[in-house]
């Protein structure tokens, strides 16, 4: 018999990367559903499995972090060996605006679901999706033993998941651990975070569809890694022997401005001639810069990034510039990647 896992946040970037590599492993795959009045299972539309699939393998199940006792029921139905607590509001502008919906779901929520593995009783493994974002204002390098800073609502409530993640293993043995990861991104990042803006603005500005692209602060350091690879650390961790804590990053520092260079050359278009300020979006207070530490990963996990980011910035724009191109041609966009 394979392992069941359950997701949070199974529609997202890095649900989707991580339910196609535990189905590879053999496992049932549990996902989270939240109610909307549109579509929101783009990401893993090709691996989807109807009711009516003779061997399901992926089942995805109408329940959110803000209905504790829904989490109750789907523990108990499902019975997972492993959970994966991934879902959040997890936009860090955003947070800013819905301060209080961002500690209820990425705060909260945490705590909501630690407490309904509590309370149905069910033997699991969880892992939280902690953030760099808690470093905050901590300078880098930023490694397990750097102390907290948040600049965001967001930044807060993940402070939050941390600590009652640690709080669960201390206070009741249980199995859970945080993954402190530093950004990370892909063809299926949300489009309003700044790589995919960027790299789906080459594509379009290539294309002759757009001729301007709005930005914030350019001198943000951040560590962007490869989310296909990161999933396989949230994994690692689950099925080491003690559950503990790990930084998950490059160590690679690059600045917004660099990103952006990277990309719009790789698009051959200079990013001068197109791109403007707009202080919409900047940040109450920023983040100047995350590095990661990961020592400990790598040590303890045998975990080790493989795509930097100037390679991540050239395959994020080749993949919007197929998908612009297959939208154009009327073709079906591919996900698979
Ligand atoms: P993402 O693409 O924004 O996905 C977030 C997921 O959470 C989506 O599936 C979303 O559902 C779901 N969700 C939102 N509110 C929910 C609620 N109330 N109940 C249940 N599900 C809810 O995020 P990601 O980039 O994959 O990141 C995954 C996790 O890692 C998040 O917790 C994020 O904060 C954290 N993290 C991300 C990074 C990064 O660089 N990507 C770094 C560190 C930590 P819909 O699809 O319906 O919106
Ligand atoms: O892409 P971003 O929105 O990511 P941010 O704020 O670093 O947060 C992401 O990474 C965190 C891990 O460190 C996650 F926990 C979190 O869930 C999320 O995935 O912004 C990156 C930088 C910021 O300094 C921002 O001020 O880019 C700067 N920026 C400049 N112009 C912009 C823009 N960010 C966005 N989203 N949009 C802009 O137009």
């Amino acid at each position: 018999m394979g392992k069941t896992a359950l997701i949070s946040g199974i529609t997202g970037q890095d649900g989707s990367y991580l339910a196609e590599l535990l189905l590879a492993k053999g496992y049932t795959v549990h996902g989270l559903l939240r109610r909307s009045s549109s579509f929101n299972t783009e990401r893993i539309d090709h691996i989807y499995q109807g009711p009516q699939h003779p061997e399901r393998t992926l089942v995805l199940h109408h329940a959110d972090l803000s209905d504790g006792v829904a989490l109750v029921n789907l523990l108990r139905e499902t019975e997972p060996d492993e959970v994966y607590n991934l879902g959040a509001q997890s936009h860090v502008r955003v947070s800013f605006d819905t301060p209080l919906y961002t500690a209820d779901t990425t705060g909260l929520g945490t705590l909501r679901l630690l407490e309904a593995i509590r309370a149905s009783g069910v033997d699991t493994r969880i892992y939280q999706a902690s953030s760099s974002e808690m470093f905050g204002s901590t300078p880098p390098p930023q490694n397990e033993d750097t102390p907290f800073h948040p600049r965001s609502p967001y930044g807060c409530a993940k402070v939050y998941g941390y600590w009652s993640t640690v709080n669960y293993r201390e206070a009741y043995g249980m199995f859970a651990v945080n993954g402190i990861l530093f950004n990370h991104e892909s063809p299926r990042r949300g489009e309003t975070f700044v790589t995919r803006k960027i790299t789906r603005a080459v594509a379009r500005i290539g294309a002759g569809l757009q001729d301007r692209l709005y930005l914030g602060n350019l001198d943000a350091v951040r560590d962007w890694g490869y989310a296909p690879e990161y999933v396989e650390a949230m994994w690692l961790m689950l099925q080491r022997d003690e559950p503990d804590d790990y930084v998950v990053a490059t160590g690679v520092p690059a600045t917004v401005r660099d990103f952006l260079q990277a990309a719009f050359a790789a698009g051959g278009l200079e990013w001068e001639r197109y791109v403007r300020f707009d202080p919409k979006y900047e940040r109450p207070s920023e983040v100047d810069a995350l590095v990661g530490d990961p020592a400990k990963a790598e040590r303890l996990l045998g975990w080790r990034p493989r795509t930097h980011w100037r390679e991540l910035a050239e395959l994020m724009v080749a993949a919007d510039r197929e998908a612009l191109d297959a939208e154009l041609s009327g073709a079906t966009v591919r996900i698979d990647r």
